[in-house]
């Protein structure tokens, strides 16, 4: 297969979701994908259907996953949520990962992954930075470093074992969800990267590489290794 198909949930129609959606579409075909969109509307049938025909899966970055979702209340003043949104990827990334298909989690997508395997979000950060982790002035600029562990998917791509990226994140992973290991550090010991122990490629960071990839060859890396993975 000389394209794989690759399947998105779509962030949402307004524009700024379209520009968000369209960076990790030039970066999947940059990579030799051919991209799916797929909207929230689709049935349980239909779910079956996405899992045989898409080689592999990228789950995107955007607003909060609801914290109900991992036994919390929300914070006041916290961001809109979008329930639709969390059903449907949560339903989408527990058949992906029954079917051990390969997938890529950004932003939002990692903090999915953690509550999908009994985690949770720590739903504001702020309190506990020393770096600025919400940094949409520098988006496409690497701002904090992170360390990686030397056994992971994740150094095993990038050929190193400390990387710096860009951040646009004020949530963090809490408690850890089982089966999963902590790939990638921040300096105040936040988690930024995820894989599932044992699986074929599960590759989940909290910062954006979609965002630096033009600039940044080592993280359009990122995304080649997951399209070769769906090959
Ligand atoms: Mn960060």
């Amino acid at each position: 297969m000389l394209y794989p198909k690759v399947g998105v949930p779509i962030i949402g129609k307004d524009l700024l979701s379209r520009y968000m959606q369209y960076q990790y579409e030039r970066c999947l075909t940059r990579a030799g994908a051919s991209v799916w969109l797929l909207p929230y509307y689709m049935e349980p049938e239909q779910l079956e259907t996405i899992i045989t025909t898409c080689s592999g899966f990228l789950f995107p970055g955007g607003t909060d996953i609801s914290p109900e979702l991992y036994g919390q209340h929300p914070l006041v003043g916290g961001r809109k949520k979008d329930p639709a949104r969390d059903n449907f990827e949560l339903a989408l990334l527990e058949a992906v990962t029954s079917a051990e298909k390969p997938f890529f989690c950004i932003g939002r997508g990692m903090q999915l992954l953690n509550v999908a395997f009994g985690g949770t979000l720590m739903q504001n950060m702020k309190t506990k930075q020393e770096y600025t982790h919400f940094d949409i002035w520098h988006i496409s600029t690497a701002t904090h470093p992170v360390e990686l562990e030397p056994y992971s998917l994740l150094a095993e791509i990038l050929h190193t074992d400390t990387v710096s990226v860009n951040t646009l994140h004020h949530q963090t992973v809490d408690s850890l969800g089982e089966g999963l290991l902590a790939t990638a550090d921040s300096p105040e010991g936040f988690a930024e990267a995820l894989e599932i122990e044992g699986y074929p490629f599960s590759l989940a960071v909290q910062w954006r590489p979609e965002y630096m990839a033009t600039r940044t060859l080592s993280q359009q890396k990122l995304f080649q290794a997951f399209v070769t993975a769906c090959r």
